[in-house]
C-alpha cells in the first residue's frame, strides 16, 4: 500500500469550542472537511506522531464508520503504528477515555456531536484527547485550529480497506513499514474498570433483595445512544437487573429522531414511566454516554449539582475511594454550589472552573481532586478523565446500597444537613447569534460598571444585593494558563448567583443559557419546589438582561 499527498483547501471554522469540533453532517461530508481535520489532529501531535497509537471510536452516530475509515486511511498516511478502534466504530466517551489510559496511547480521536441529534441533517462532531485520555487542553484546540487555517494537503493511503466490524489484530504494510489495527469489543475493558472500582456484590443484593426488603428496581434508558450495550452487560448480565428494565439500549444512528440528551424535557419518556411509582431508580444517558440524569422514586429529580455534592458526601463508601482516599471536589463555574459546603465540611479542597470537562484533567492529573462535576448532567472521578454517564448511577446505586435508603431521602437529609442550594438553568436555543452576542456585550458593561456591585434589587418578595459581579476568568493552578471571558457572573449577598453564557456546543444560531442559584437553610422552605423558589432571582435575571427584547423569546427551550 502506498501514501498519496492530497491536494486540499482550508475551510474556515474549524474550530473546537467546549467539546470538540460540532457541525452539522453535511459540513463534515464535504469533501475534504473531515480529511483536513484529521489531517490537523495529527499534524498537531508533531514529534509525538510517528509510530504512535491511538484510540478511535465513537456513538454510534450517523456519519460515524465513513469517519472511522477516513481516520483509519490518514492515520495510515501519517506513520501513525497502531490504531485501537472499537467494534463497528462504536466507544462510548469514557470508555475511549478509560482504553486511552489502560494502553498508554498517545491519544484518542472520538466522534460524537454527544448530546446533539444525530442523522444526515443533523450533527456530527470530532474530538481529540490526549495521552491521559481527557479532552485536549485549550493550547492543543488552538494549535489545530491554526493548523487547519493553513493547511494544503493530508496524507492519504486510498485503498487500505479495513473491516472494523470483525474483532481481532489486522496488519498492513504501507511502503514498506508496518500498520496495524486492533478492532476491540468496546465494552469489556470497561465493565473491567467498573468492578475494580465498585462492590458489585453489594449492588447485587440490592437489586435481588432479600427476605427484608423487596427487590431494587432500577430502570435504565439509553435514549438509543451508545450506553446501550455497555448498560445492558453491567446491569442485566453483572447486576442483575431485568431486561425489560431496559429502555431504548439500541444504538440508532440517529437516536430515533431524537435529542440524546438526559433531561426532563428531552428524557421525559422515562420520568413519565418512573412517575408511576414502580421503580426505585431511573436514569438516562446521552449519545456518547458521558452524561447522566437520576431520578428517584415517582420521578423525584436530583438535580446535577445536588447529586455531585451528595455522592462528595458519601464517597468513602466506594472500594476505589476507600483505598485511594478522597482528595478534594471541583465543579464548573454555573454548577450549583451545593458541592462546596461539603468540602468545607469536610475540609477539602475545592475548585471552581469553566465549563468544559478538559478543565478538570490537570486538576485530577495532580491529584488534587478526586470527584467533579457539572450542573449540565456530568458527574465522574479520576478514574478516567472524562464524565461517566454509567459510573455516575453505580455510585448512586452503591451510596443507596449502604445507607440503606431512598434516593429522595439520602436526597432531603442531605438538604436538611447541608442547607439546600436551589438551582435552574434555562436555555434559549438556536437564538440570533448576532443579537444574542449584544445582549452578552450589553449586560457585561451594565454589571462591571463601577456602582454595579452594592446596588439593591426588588423582585417579588425577595430584595438582592450584588456583592460582585464579572466575566468569569480561570487561572489554572497547575500549569498557569489563563481562560477568559467564561461567562457573566452576578453574585449577591445572600450567597444567590446568576450566570449567563453562550453555549459552545451548538451547532447553528446562538444558545443562551441562563443559570440561577439561591441558598437556603431555613427547614420551612427547603422542600419548596425550586421554581417557586427561585421565580424572583428569574425574574431579575431577565430584567437586567432584557433577554426578551433582544432574543424575542418569552419562554426557554428547555428549563431544568
Ligand atoms: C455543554 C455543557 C457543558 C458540557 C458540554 C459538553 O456545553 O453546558 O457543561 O461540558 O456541553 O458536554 P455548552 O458550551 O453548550 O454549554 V457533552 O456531553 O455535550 O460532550
Ligand atoms: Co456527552
Amino acid at each position: 500500500l502506498q501514501v498519496t499527498e492530497d491536494q486540499t483547501k482550508a475551510f474556515e471554522g474549524q474550530k473546537p469550542s467546549t467539546s470538540g469540533l460540532r457541525k452539522a453532517v453535511k459540513v463534515f461530508q464535504q469533501p475534504g472537511y473531515t480529511e483536513n481535520f484529521v489531517q490537523s489532529i495529527l499534524t498537531a501531535l508533531g514529534p509525538r506522531l510517528a509510530g504512535s497509537t491511538l484510540a478511535v471510536g465513537g456513538d454510534g452516530r450517523f456519519f460515524c464508520t465513513e469517519a472511522v475509515d477516513i481516520i483509519i486511511k490518514i492515520a495510515a498516511g501519517n506513520g501513525v503504528a497502531k490504531l485501537l478502534v472499537g467494534q463497528n466504530g462504536i466507544l462510548s466517551t469514557p470508555s475511549a477515555s478509560n482504553v486511552i489510559r489502560k494502553y498508554k496511547l498517545t491519544g484518542g480521536i472520538l466522534l460524537t456531536a454527544s448530546h446533539n441529534p444525530g442523522g444526515p441533517d443533523n450533527d456530527f462532531g470530532i474530538k481529540f484527547n490526549t495521552s491521559n485520555g481527557g479532552p485536549a487542553p485549550d493550547a492543543v484546540t488552538n494549535e489545530i485550529y491554526d493548523l487547519s487555517r493553513t493547511i494544503t494537503k493530508y496524507k492519504i493511503v486510498k485503498d487500505l480497506n479495513c473491516n472494523i466490524s470483525e474483532i481481532g489484530l489486522k496488519k498492513f504494510q504501507v511502503d514498506g513499514k508496518s500498520f496495524e489495527v486492533e478492532v476491540i469489543d468496546p465494552v469489556a475493558d470497561y465493565v473491567t474498570l467498573m468492578k475494580e472500582i465498585f462492590d458489585f456484590d453489594s449492588m447485587k443484593k440490592l437489586i435481588k433483595g432479600d427476605a427484608k426488603r423487596p427487590p431494587f428496581q432500577v430502570l435504565i434508558n439509553s435514549m438509543h445512544g451508545v450506553t446501550g450495550p455497555y448498560a445492558e452487560e453491567i446491569f442485566v448480565k453483572e447486576l442483575g437487573a431485568s431486561q425489560e428494565n431496559m429502555v431504548k439500549t439500541n444504538i440508532l444512528p440517529d437516536f430515533g429522531g431524537h435529542h440524546p440528551d438526559p433531561n426532563l424535557t428531552y428524557a421525559a419518556d422515562l420520568v413519565e414511566s418512573i412517575a408511576k411509582g414502580e421503580y426505585d431508580i431511573g436514569a438516562a444517558f446521552d449519545g456518547d454516554g458521558d452524561r447522566n440524569m437520576v431520578l428517584g422514586k415517582k420521578a423525584f429529580f436530583v438535580t446535577p449539582s445536588d447529586s455531585l455534592a451528595v455522592l462528595a458526601a458519601n464517597l468513602d463508601c466506594i472500594p476505589y475511594f476507600k483505598k485511594r482516599g478522597v482528595h478534594g471536589f471541583a465543579r464548573s463555574m454555573p454548577t450549583g454550589a451545593a458541592v462546596d459546603r461539603v468540602a468545607a465540611d469536610k475540609k477539602k479542597e475545592i475548585f471552581e472552573t469553566p465549563t468544559g470537562w478538559k478543565y478538570f484533567g490537570n486538576l485530577m492529573d495532580a491529584g488534587r481532586i478526586s470527584l467533579c462535576g457539572e450542573e449540565s448532567f456530568g458527574t465522574g472521578s479520576d478514574h478516567i478523565r472524562e464524565k461517566d454517564g454509567i459510573w455516575a448511577v453505580l455510585a448512586w446505586l452503591s451510596v443507596v446500597a449502604h445507607l440503606g435508603k431512598s434516593v429522595e431521602s439520602i436526597v432531603k437529609e442531605h438538604w436538611s444537613k447541608y442547607g439546600r442550594n436551589f438551582f435552574t438553568r434555562y436555555d434559549y436555543e438556536n437564538c440570533d447569534a448576532d443579537q444574542s452576542n449584544k445582549m452578552m456585550i450589553e449586560l457585561e458593561n451594565k454589571v462591571t460598571a463601577p456602582g454595579f456591585a452594592g446596588q439593591t434589587f426588588k423582585s417579588g418578595s425577595k430584595t438582592y444585593t450584588v456583592q460582585a459581579a464579572d466575566n468569569f476568568e480561570y487561572l489554572d493552578p497547575i500549569d498557569g494558563s489563563v481562560a477568559k471571558n467564561q461567562g457573566i457572573r452576578i453574585m449577591f449577598t445572600d450567597g444567590s448567583r446568576l450566570i449567563f453564557r453562550l453555549s459552545g456546543t451548538g451547532s447553528s444560531g446562538a444558545t443562551i443559557r441562563l443559570y440561577a442559584e439561591s441558598y437556603e437553610s431555613d427547614k420551612k422552605v427547603i422542600e419548596n419546589p425550586a421554581s417557586e423558589m427561585l421565580q424572583p432571582i428569574v425574574q431579575l435575571a431577565l430584567e437586567l438582561s432584557q433577554l426578551q427584547k433582544y432574543t424575542g423569546r418569552d419562554k426557554p427551550t428547555v428549563i431544568t
